[in-house]
């Protein structure tokens, strides 16, 4: 048979193949098994005064209850919303900012999705509580709801507060490992006085009653700004990270791993008008400014942010920040890394080119996507 003949005898047999659904995979090995990886994941920036404007307005509109769990407006990706893809920052992870007004009870709940919450604003008093235990907030905070644990939120003060929510929703969804479980009550009890795990913790110790307790969940549930910061003036004595600068991961002081098993954090400092090497890894992340103002070059594109900002880091995409200001930048981030680590399937790579920096070839605004 000429090569036209054959062509056309494998087309037809495909054919058969699929009316009894079936493939030949000498026809799709390479959409299945790419060079490297592919998604739709694309960057994008929102500003803090947007959300947290919606936030207010909402808090005007929605009350809290059963029916109204949580007041959260979600990072909605709009490369992702193509493929129906609600509620997703990347593929694997989301984000959510929540707002909570004095004396209210966001009701207690557990779900099989891992939770991080990062303070923003307006904490005094306001408090999260994981199977009992009570953990006030202050801005700056990271605090912990691992997989099905009970969680509730209230407010004892005053202001209202604004704090970010990241969970594995995108992961949780493609493993189809999603349970979801109201409490009969708004509050789960409490175990005992509150801040309890900080105080045994936080300081990187163990009692050696507890010698035997090791890994997940991690005892310790609240990671106080005023420790990461102090932390990051440690670091800041030493040489900083080429791609990251001064930056720490969160971990869980009984096994020296992720904090949460499955979603990592990140917190970085960069000095005032330092700027980082290019590097590209295979897992996602969602940044939240704390504090500071550059921009963060991803694929050749450059997003300008300020306090208060997110963006994202698509996977292996090039990125490079810049603190543009004459103060130092803090940015916290949540990543997809731990689970990319635990399946063997983290890749780094440094750019080479340019002396390891991008081009910009434009500039983004919402408009531009
Ligand atoms: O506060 O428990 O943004 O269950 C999404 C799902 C927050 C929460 C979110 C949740 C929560």
């Amino acid at each position: 048979m000429n090569p036209e003949g054959k062509r056309k005898a494998l087309d037809a047999f495909a054919v058969r193949l699929g009316e009894d659904h079936l493939g030949p995979l000498w026809d799709n090995l390479g959409a299945m098994i790419t060079r490297q990886p592919e998604h739709q994941v694309k960057p994008y920036l929102w500003k803090w005064k947007t959300i947290r404007d919606y936030l207010l307005e909402s808090g005007e509109l929605l009350g809290l209850g059963r029916e109204s769990e949580r007041r959260v407006i979600y990072l909605q990706n709009p490369s992702l919303l193509k493929s129906g893809k609600i509620g997703y920052a990347t593929d694997t992870l989301y984000t959510g900012i929540q707002l909570l007004l004095p004396g209210e009870v966001a009701p207690s709940h557990r779900h099989s999705q891992a939770a991080i919450r990062f303070i923003i604003e307006g904490s005094g008093g306001a408090y999260t509580t994981v199977n009992g235990e009570k953990t006030y907030m202050e801005r700056g905070d990271l605090i912990l709801t691992p997989p099905w644990t009970w969680h509730d939120h209230g407010h004892e003060g005053s202001e209202p507060v604004f704090w970010m929510d990241g969970l594995d929703v995108g992961l949780v969804k493609t493993l189809t490992g999603s349970f979801f479980e109201p409490y009969h009550d708004d509050k789960y009890p409490l175990s005992g006085p509150p801040d309890q795990s900080t105080a045994r913790y936080a300081s990187g110790v163990r009692a050696i009653s507890e010698r035997r307790k090791h890994g997940y969940p991690s005892p310790l549930i609240n990671y106080k700004w005023h420790h990461i910061r102090q932390a990051l003036e440690g670091l800041s004595r030493f040489e900083p990270d080429p791609f990251d600068g001064f930056a720490v991961d969160y971990i869980n002081p009984t096994s020296g791993g992720s904090a949460d098993a499955r979603l990592g954090t990140t917190m970085q400092k960069l000095a005032a008008g330092y700027r980082t090497q290019a590097h590209r890894h295979v897992h996602s992340a969602v940044y939240h400014v704390l504090e500071g103002t550059g921009y963060t070059v991803i694929n050749g594109r450059k997003f300008e942010w300020e306090t208060g900002d997110f963006f994202i880091i698509p996977p292996w995409s090039f990125h490079e920040h810049h603190n543009t200001g004459n103060q130092d930048a803090y940015l916290f981030a949540l990543n997809d890394r731990p689970v990319m680590e635990l399946l063997g399937l983290e890749q780094e790579e440094a750019m080479t080119e340019n002396g390891g920096q991008q081009l910009v070839e434009s500039v983004f605004t919402p408009e531009t996507v």
